[in-house]
């Protein structure tokens, strides 16, 4: 076996010849990656084909935080093979950046095109009660981890894809954007971080994402991010953060995330 450190796209081809002979599915066209928050909602994107522990395929690190699956599922959404993982691997489990982008890689060896990143976050706009869903429309790498090696000099104007974007506001017309600020965590912000992400033009923040649409890019495949907004960001409400009740939302969110990833599924092929 080799590992995504030593050498990233032959161990996401290792990944993506078990995957194949696991599900008996030869080519996906669509990843979703389901993270914090979001996991509830998979059961609604189609029919379950085969589901298994991600452990399974070579290259994945075990999952370490509650509420993130870490299991792989083949869906079939009437004919568009769907490639989901639920639950992802966070830089702040200290395995690599080539081990949280493993999954997309795997996805784009399997022959996946698109990619549907999901997350759940901070929001610093008031008007995003807990349980709102956002579209990603750009991002900040604020600690700047990448998954590129070497001088890979790559276009991030139009990362978070337009289309997609578009075809998601179609699914769900209330649907807002915002600019995902990404810190490596596990902690979460002091609100002078807050302070400093508003300053800056953010206006979600999480620990996850960034790499991942990184990679995907690199990989050339379409990017759609849709963060679910579990919590207001630190020091805006008064109240400490807890990680139950980011797993709360999440679960009180599931129904309509997985009606909205649907549609944007549905219109996608
Ligand atoms: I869920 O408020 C979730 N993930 N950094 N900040 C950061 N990550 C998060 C948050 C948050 N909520």
């Amino acid at each position: 076996m080799t590992e995504p450190r030593e050498n990233p796209s032959a161990a996401a081809q290792e990944a993506a010849d078990t995957l194949a002979r696991l599900t008996g599915v030869q080519q996906h066209d669509v990843v979703v990656v389901l993270g914090s928050g979001w996991v509830p909602a998979a059961d609604a994107l189609g029919t379950t084909v085969v589901e298994f522990p991600v452990t399974d395929l070579p290259g994945f690190a075990p999952p370490s935080a509650v509420g993130h699956a870490g299991r792989v599922r083949s869906v079939d959404a009437d004919g568009v093979r769907v490639l989901v993982f639920l639950g992802r691997t966070h830089l702040y489990e200290g395995h690599g950046v080539e081990a949280v982008v493993h999954a997309v890689r795997t996805a784009a060896a399997a022959g996946c095109r698109s990619a549907i990143l999901t997350n759940g976050c901070g929001g610093l706009d008031p008007s995003w009660s807990p349980g709102t869903p956002v579209l990603i429309r750009d991002h900040i790498n604020l600690f700047g981890a990448t998954p590129l090696r070497g001088a890979t000099f790559i276009d991030m104007t139009d990362l978070y894809s337009k289309r997609l974007r578009a075809l998601a506001k179609e699914a769900d017309p209330t649907l807002d954007e915002g600019v995902y600020a990404q810190f490596l965590g596990p902690q979460y912000e002091t609100p002078a971080e807050i302070a400093m992400v508003r300053a800056l033009g953010g206006t979600l923040v999480g620990m996850s994402t960034v790499q991942e649409a990184i990679a995907a890019r690199e990989a050339g495949m379409e990017v759609l991010g849709v963060s679910l907004v579990t919590n207001m960001a630190a020091g805006m409400t008064g109240e400490p953060l807890s990680h139950a009740e980011v797993l709360a939302a999440g679960n009180a969110a599931a129904s309509r995330m997985g009606t909205l990833l649907a549609g944007v599924l549905r219109r996608m092929h």
